[in-house]
């Protein structure tokens, strides 16, 4: 009896504690406050309430009109003067317009004005900074693509309009309106994008500040009421001026030497009920409404690179990075948009479901998307793009900022990291372990906590006695290491690197023009300024094997809190007034600041050592329109939890389509704990991430895969060994990326445009032009799921061969036990692989390879392809690759040169020699056909490793059983992999 009160009295304690504990536990999620809405961003609240009112008028009528007779066309280029109207008594200002129609099929609207452009303006503050609208974001994002297309003509002109016929076979056409201005884009006769359709074009004029006489003050009011963009006073009838000059948030106050300056613009995508792109952000692949509904978002989707601290999910809030290319798609059709602009950018999305003509009613009419574009400074300048396929746009999307770069091999297998391996030894023995356990992995991270005091390019000298020992232990298996680089340089005495920083004047100023100080990881901290090419000249030196001791060729690096992130500054970022070379203010090139530090490492790393030129690797947190062509990104701090698991997905496919597909999440999440059942189905998910690493928060338990116990260490180990297996079809979808901007994993839509129904499928995704499916699990005790099967072929169980019922449009389920992946293979694919477990990419570097050819339902005929190098130098340029093309038509598989050159002429390096020994070793072929059973070899011509010309092989066949696909298997196949050869199966 007492023992029972006991314990029933420890019990009631015992819940008591867990329930305050419930309370006092850290809330894991974002400070709203420390974030913008729009309303608290003057130009965001300015622009919106411009839409508002130009939008409940029916006889708005936008004050931006054509000077018809400024208008000229030549060479491909339509130019002229907009006049805005700015006030009753008709006064206007001039605004140039450009209308440049590039080879590509892409047409570029640019507006500038006139008046900043001439510098004849005023800045406040005494300040020195640029008085042009900032051109500054061409000159990072743009690397091609902008020739014009002299075969552009007017078709049409008058006092009214003038419409240029232009791109492929002069099916598309621009039709410029002069009053209002405005520009329709039509292919085939239709229109699809519409410029200025709502009349909400918005270019902030400059003007003069002009002093009015303070309100009074009513007793007991605060100083400074419009506070937070909130107006406490009603406003004057007119424009709303509270921010015009100047604007507080979070106790900073943003001082504005040119005033208002912000731009808006509507863009109409006529007939799309699907808009893409714009990331990082989190929520579906198929973006939301943002003005508010039932399932709507509130808030514009926002453009404003910053740490967002336990970001949340399914949010337009900002993140990290920005990329301002849109694209809308509906049943066999897509275009897009991009905004060329570095500053802070908001986008309103709404949608018009069908025709307001009450007539129209009971008839089917289409939604059109309506998006309003508004970003606080700079040009307007945006890219249009009229497809009509997806594989379009993001090719021209990528002749115009470039393509992912060819990554090193490496960098493609897994990465371990946590916040923090705490010593050389730690990392020492996790490479060890790792081993032990038989896990593959190609690179260990490290974290801050390695840098004497938060001190970048210095080790920590008790922790990190001989990071060279470290670094060799490591390349004794072909392993990396990567150490991270923040861009903020701690302000201390007797640092060499601040020293020469500050010496060399180096740093992002203030609005005072002095260097700027502000706070992050190491305290007092100074921001290396990499618009400067001096400065970019100067980090290069730091990188140099003999500066920054202890590092090999084997270390690379890892670019953090480069959006910037500033613990003390507004919305965790710089200033907006700070002052970066070439006069630009932090306003107006944010957006582009993490990019240019990502780029100065990267030439950092091309330049280590003399005559060493090696692909760099770099990994970046913020990112712009370009950085795809330095390096990878991940998405941040992600939880432990099943939801963030399930929001990478569609994080990884926006990044895909958006041109920058080198992106990963962290697997296990990087804040908390994961079970063992997550961890298992991160690794399985992350196993079809394009960068592929495990990260832990320094406050979580250690958790490398062969901690996590049996059975699901094992899990791990199988999902990892399926990401090896399948490098080769990896590197493969990599260099399709880098040659056309193609996503590496790709969405239904992506894959097929003709599919109505899967156009915002986003929770599964195909690897490449592999034909691999994959639906990761992301729900807790899940074990079957549907997938949906956008065609009619058919699809094989990747493990068991299993056919999978199927109907176009129909979703079919799969078993997925806690060990199982779904991955199914599409009929009509050839895929590489090698299959031999090894611990590390390098390891696998001469290992043959196995093809695995699918059949289709009907035909009889499948394709595929491998390209490889040498995984490391640049000399891919100079032809020193293999790529192949693999072709199953009927009974005979053949290999041939996939550009069909004559590679017999290649003088052959050192790689190209070596993988001549190299050999296809294994063919499977899934769902062969019937008429091959009893076949027992298969006769081989071409070039063999060993030099012969005509050899047999042995085969085996499996007949079809329960559901399951025959499959034949050719074995000890011996054809060289660069070579050409032929297999009959007669
Ligand atoms: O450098 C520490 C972390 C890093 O582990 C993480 O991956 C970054 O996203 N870093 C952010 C700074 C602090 C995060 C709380």
């Amino acid at each position: 009896m007492h023992v029972s009160r006991l314990s029933r009295s420890w019990t009631a304690y015992v819940c008591f504690l867990s329930l305050v504990c419930l309370f006092i536990a850290p809330a894991v999620t974002v400070k709203h406050n420390d974030f913008k809405t729009c309303s608290q961003s003057g130009f965001c609240k300015r622009n919106r309430a411009y839409a508002d009112h130009a939008l409940e008028l029916s006889s708005w009528e936008a004050p931006y009109k054509i000077l018809p007779d400024s208008t000229s066309f030549k060479d491909g280029q339509l130019q002229a003067i907009i006049l805005k109207t700015i006030n009753e008594q008709g006064d206007t200002v001039r605004l140039p317009v450009t209308v440049s129609f590039l080879q590509s099929g892409v047409a570029r609207v640019t507006v500038d004005e006139e008046k900043r452009q001439k510098g004849d303006i005023e800045l406040r503050h005494n300040s020195q900074v640029r008085k042009e609208r900032c051109n500054e974001a061409e000159k990072w994002a743009i690397v091609g693509g902008t020739a014009l297309d002299k075969g552009a003509e007017v078709a049409f002109s008058d006092k009214t309009q003038t419409t240029v016929k232009y791109g492929p076979d002069a099916k598309f056409e621009a039709v410029v309106h002069f009053a209002p201005f405005s520009v329709d884009f039509r292919r085939d006769g239709n229109s699809h994008v519409k410029l200025n359709d709502h009349g909400l074009l918005n270019m902030e004029h400059w003007r003069p500040k002009i002093d009015k006489p303070e309100p009074e003050k009513k007793e007991g009011e605060a100083d400074g009421g419009e506070a937070e963009g909130e107006k406490k006073e009603e406003e004057p009838k007119g424009e709303d001026e509270s921010t015009w000059w100047e604007e507080k948030f979070g106790g900073n106050t943003d001082s504005k030497p040119r005033g208002p300056e912000s731009i808006g613009l509507d863009i109409s995508f006529v007939g799309y009920d699907h808009v893409f792109g714009i990331p990082e952000h989190t929520g579906p692949l198929s973006l939301k409404e943002t003005r508010g509904g039932e399932g709507n978002y509130e808030e514009p989707y926002r453009l404003y690179n910053a740490d967002v601290f336990e970001y949340i999910l399914d949010s337009p809030m900002t993140l990290y990075g920005a990329i301002p290319f849109m694209q809308a798609h509906k049943k066999d059709s897509s275009v897009g948009v991009f905004w060329l602009n570095g500053a802070e950018t908001w986008v309103d999305i709404t949608k018009d479901k069908g025709s307001k003509n009450p007539l129209a009613i009971g008839t089917s009419s289409k939604t059109t998307t309506n998006t309003h574009w508004i970003s606080e400074s700079g040009l307007l300048d945006v890219f249009v793009f009229l497809g009509p396929t997806p594989q379009d746009l993001t090719k021209s999307y990528g002749e115009l900022t470039g393509t992912t770069a060819m990554p090193q091999e490496f960098a493609i297998g897994y990465h371990q990291c946590r916040w923090n391996y705490v010593s050389d030894d730690d990392v020492k023995d996790v490479d060890r372990k790792m081993d032990k356990f038989k896990i593959p992995y190609d690179v260990i991270w490290l974290d801050i906590e390695y840098t004497d005091g938060k001190k970048y390019f210095t080790w920590d000298g008790n922790m990190f006695k001989d990071p060279i020992g470290m670094g060799k232990q490591l390349d004794a298996s072909g392993r990396k290491l990567v150490t991270i680089i923040d861009p903020h340089i701690k302000n201390e005495n007797d640092y060499s690197v601040v020293s020469q920083l500050k010496s060399k004047d180096l740093a992002v100023h203030n609005k005072d023009n002095d260097i700027y100080e502000g706070w992050c990881w190491p305290g007092s901290s100074h921001w290396v300024d990499c618009f400067n090419p001096e400065a970019i000249k100067w980090w290069k030196s730091l990188f140099q094997y003999s500066a920054f001791q202890g590092t090999m060729e084997n270390t690379w690096v890892w670019n953090d809190m480069n959006e910037p992130s500033v613990f003390n500054g507004p919305e965790v970022t710089m200033p907006k007034d700070n002052i970066h070379h070439g006069g630009w203010e932090h306003r107006d090139i944010h957006n582009i600041n993490g990019m240019t530090f990502h780029n100065a490492t990267y030439e950092a790393l091309l330049s280590r050592k003399k005559g060493e030129l090696r692909r760099p690797f770099v990994l970046t947190r913020s990112f712009f329109s370009g950085s795809q062509r330095i390096g990878a990104m991940w998405t941040g701090d992600n939880q432990a939890s099943w939801d963030h698991l399930g929001a990478s997905i569609p994080m990884i496919l926006a990044q895909g389509i958006s041109g920058f597909p080198f992106a990963g999440a962290d697997v296990g999440g990087f804040f908390g704990n994961p079970d063992a059942d997550l961890q298992v189905r991160w690794y399985q998910a992350g196993a079809f991430y394009p960068f592929f690493r495990g990260h832990a928060h320094i406050d979580s338990r250690r958790r490398e895969p062969y901690l996590i116990g049996e059975p699901y260490t094992g899990m791990v180990t199988s999902a990892l060994r399926l990401r090896y297996s399948l490098l080769p079809s990896w590197y493969t979808a990599f260099y399709q990326a880098h040659k056309e901007g193609s996503p590496i994993v790709r969405p239904m839509f992506y894959t097929n445009p003709e599919d109505e129904g899967g156009l915002a499928v986003d929770d599964q995704m195909f690897v490449g032009n592999t034909g691999l499916l994959v639906k990761p699990i992301v729900e807790q005790d899940k074990e079957s799921t549907d997938i949906y099967i956008p065609d009619s072929e058919v699809y094989y169980d990747y493990f068991t061969y299993e056919i999978i019922s199927t109907s176009k449009g129909k979703k079919s389920t799969v078993s997925a036990p806690l060990d199982k992946i779904p991955l199914l293979m599409q009929g009509g694919h050839i895929f590489p692989r090698r299959d031999r477990p090894r611990r590390s990419t390098a390891l696998m570097k001469w290992d043959d390879y196995t093809l695995v050819v699918t059949l289709p339902k009907a035909g009889g005929k499948a394709e595929g392809e491998l390209y490889t190098d040498d995984g490391d130098s640049f000399d891919f340029e100079k032809g020193q690759y293999i790529h192949r093309k693999f072709v199953l038509d009927g009974n005979k598989l053949s290999s041939k040169d996939f550009e069909a050159r004559d590679t017999k002429s290649i003088k052959a390096g050192e790689w190209l020699k070596n993988m001549k020994k190299v050999t296809v070793d294994k063919i499977i072929v899934v769902g062969a056909p019937a008429s091959w059973a009893g076949k027992e070899e298969v006769t081989v011509t071409g070039t063999g490793a060993d030099g012969k010309t005509s050899w047999t092989a042995q085969v085996d066949y499996t007949a079809a059983a329960k559901g399951k696909a025959a499959f034949a298997v050719v074995r000890r196949v011996g054809a060289a992999i660069g070579e050409d050869w032929n297999i009959s199966f007669d």
